[in-house]
């Protein structure tokens, strides 16, 4: 990444010690099926939030005075499974270190390796998917960890919530629970679909999102757009529900595959994530303030929803 720090932050609030965030990039593109080019997502999304506003009006707050570090990408592509071992390796390290913990993709399949590690640390894990796409086929074109299996495992290890999926094959039918999948047309004849979602999920909880979740004609530069899809106050709406109600212990977005005549898709992307932040830190109280004295206050706040931190 050319970038040395998030959007442009002061270098104060970019330090790995007293971030409170640590955004990891994943330029993989190994096994996508249509478009390449997820594999220049990260970059896409990094130059994109530098020219980014970084007040969020909608709660008042500049979330980057929390700390954001960008960890050094995971290159490793030698294998879908090596990359898969290489993102759940240091997704871990930084969950150790007690940071909320982000991941930029790349395509869905780095997913596999950050849902691992969060399911490893935290007890009872939901996962939250919001993507065009079921994604859980067992193994496809002779792997298990190829973008169409992305939350397969999840289905098995976890409790996985599925929203606005439009596109699936006969043999993912049955392989998560229906109770669990909230599918475009339904949603679309159901107003209460964000609050049945929520309650869908258990205390902690893991959002993975794929940006074909949103409709092509807000965000077409992606892999293998899909029509019908979810809108951003919606989306939007939906995630200050999950964040307010339940502990969000991490994320990430996946599947960007920028097109030059296409800066919007890099931009939603960029919003999106940084949001997602806001909505996460709005409440959670700044080093100096409200007798705080820690410089990473999400160590406070998070670390008593997690196992063993010895694991
Ligand atoms: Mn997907």
């Amino acid at each position: 990444m050319s970038n040395s720090n998030y959007a442009g932050i002061p270098d104060e609030n970019a330090g790995l010690d007293s971030a409170s965030i640590v955004l990891i990039p994943v330029p993989y593109d190994g096994t996508s099926t249509w478009q390449k080019g997820a594999d220049k997502g990260p970059q896409a999304f990094l130059d994109a939030s530098a020219n980014m506003e970084l007040y969020d009006i909608e709660t008042d707050t500049e979330v980057y005075h929390h700390g954001i570090f960008l960890a050094d990408a995971v290159t490793e592509n030698s294998s879908p499974e090596a990359m898969v071992a290489a993102v759940h390796a240091d997704t871990k390290k930084y969950i150790k270190k007690n940071k909320f913990v982000t991941l930029f993709g790349g395509e869905h399949s780095v997913s596999i390796g950050s849902i691992r590690a969060f399911n490893e640390m935290y007890e009872n894990l939901s996962v939250l998917q919001i993507d065009a796409h079921a994604d859980l086929r067992k193994e496809y074109e002779g792997s298990r960890c190829n973008h169409a299996c992305a939350v397969y495992e999840a289905s098995q290890t976890t409790n996985l919530v599925q929203v606005g999926i439009r596109s699936m094959d006969s043999i993912e039918v049955g392989v998560n629970d229906e109770e669990k999948i909230f599918y475009s047309h339904e949603m679309l004849q159901d107003d209460y679909w964000p609050e049945k979602a929520t309650e869908a999920l258990t205390e902690n909880v893991f959002i993975t999102i794929d940006l074909d979740a949103f409709d092509p004609s807000i965000c077409p530069s992606t892999g293998t757009p899909e029509p019908g899809g979810m809108f951003w106050y919606e989306t939007l709406d939906f995630l200050k529900m999950v964040f307010t109600e339940k502990n969000v212990v991490g994320f990430d977005i996946v599947e960007l595959c920028p097109n030059p005549a296409d800066k919007s898709s890099d931009f939603l992307a960029a919003k999106l994530y940084y949001k997602m932040l806001s909505y996460k830190f709005k409440n959670i109280a700044l080093a100096g303030e409200d007798g705080y004295d820690s410089d990473n206050t999400f160590a406070k706040a998070g670390l008593k929803k997690m196992k063993n931190i010895e694991d």
